[in-house]
């Protein structure tokens, strides 16, 4: 019975999955069935949808900010189907609901084949602050409007065949690294500054600000190797973010065959989240080297 599989959360947690996984077929989806939320619900989502989009200008990617408004409804939940009329017509992307979160396989799967799982629960009141796991909050609001941008959408596909590529390889937990520091908690470069377009600083009330303007955190240009030695924090803010100049930069990265650099990577050791490597010397892009931050340290 596939829902014996223990779905993948990150991380090492022990915690059981908060979903109700026997709602979901074999591949883990689940419809999202709409006249299940609450007013409260409903509330949750209005309140963390103004709270989080207030906080976006200076913060957010332009392009996160320019397809935000294609997530339709602010006030309330929005229905799956109708961000799925506007989505395929963009990108041929659809979201598709499920419990939580899914193990490695089956969420390779419906990446490959542009499927986007969202989760259908949204967090108490309680919870609005922090939620570990990720809510339909965090997946609708983080990770679905990038979903309209062409090139980042072919990236996020890229990334689903190459994860399929990688269990057979056994190499998931390395590729794992490279989604979350560009998929959840990636960085790019603008003309007017560092901005975020990574789902898990977005959806973050707290590491938006920290994420793109705090001294405190390293970031380092995105190659491969160094992040996909590179260990991450599930329950805490980043101590090292990556930064990509471009959509296009990201996607080329996936081109050749992550194979040989699997086998390169096996042979190195791995990296603490918050590890200085020698290699990262001249290209460390520490404070200074953003005039942004200037005035912070100087204070
Ligand atoms: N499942 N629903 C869901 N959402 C994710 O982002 C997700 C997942 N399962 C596995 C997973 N992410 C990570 O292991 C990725 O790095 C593959
Ligand atoms: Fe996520």
């Amino acid at each position: 019975d596939p829902m014996a599989v223990e779905p993948v959360v990150y991380g090492a947690s022990e915690r059981p999955p908060r979903g109700d996984y026997a709602r979901a077929g074999a591949d883990y989806t689940c419809p999202q069935d709409y006249a299940r939320y609450t007013e409260q619900d409903h509330d949750t989502y209005r309140r963390l949808y103004a709270r989080q989009s207030a906080l976006l200008p200076g913060l957010a990617s332009e392009a996160f900010i320019a397809a935000l408004p294609s997530l339709g409804a602010q006030d309330r939940i929005p229905r799956f189907d109708e961000v799925n009329g506007r989505l395929r017509n963009a990108t041929g992307w659809e979201i598709v609901g499920v419990p939580g979160l899914i193990p490695e396989v089956p969420f390779f799967t419906l990446l490959a084949n542009r499927k986007f799982p969202v989760t259908d629960w949204i967090r108490t009141p309680e919870e609005f602050d922090y939620i570990v796991e990720p809510d339909i909050f965090h997946d609708l609001f983080g990770h679905v409007p990038l979903l309209f941008n062409p090139v980042f959408a072919d990236y996020v596909q890229r990334y689903g065949e190459g994860g399929l590529k990688a269990e057979r390889l056994g190499a998931c937990e390395m590729l794992s690294r490279l989604y979350w520091y560009t998929i959840e908690f990636g960085l790019i470069r603008q003309p007017e500054g560092l901005r975020a377009y990574g789902a898990g600083i977005l959806s973050s009330a707290g590491e938006l600000r920290y994420a793109v303007q705090s001294p405190e955190p390293q970031r380092l240009p995105l190659r491969l190797e160094r992040t996909m030695r590179t260990r991450y924090k599930i329950d805490s803010f980043q101590q090292t973010y990556f930064v990509i100049d471009s959509f296009e930069q990201l996607f080329a990265m996936t081109d050749p065959d992550f194979g040989p650099m699997y086998e390169r990577l096996r042979k190195q050791p791995e990296l603490a989240a918050n590890a200085r490597d020698p290699d990262d010397g001249d290209n460390a892009t520490d404070a200074e080297s953003y005039p942004g931050f200037r005035c912070m340290l100087e204070r």
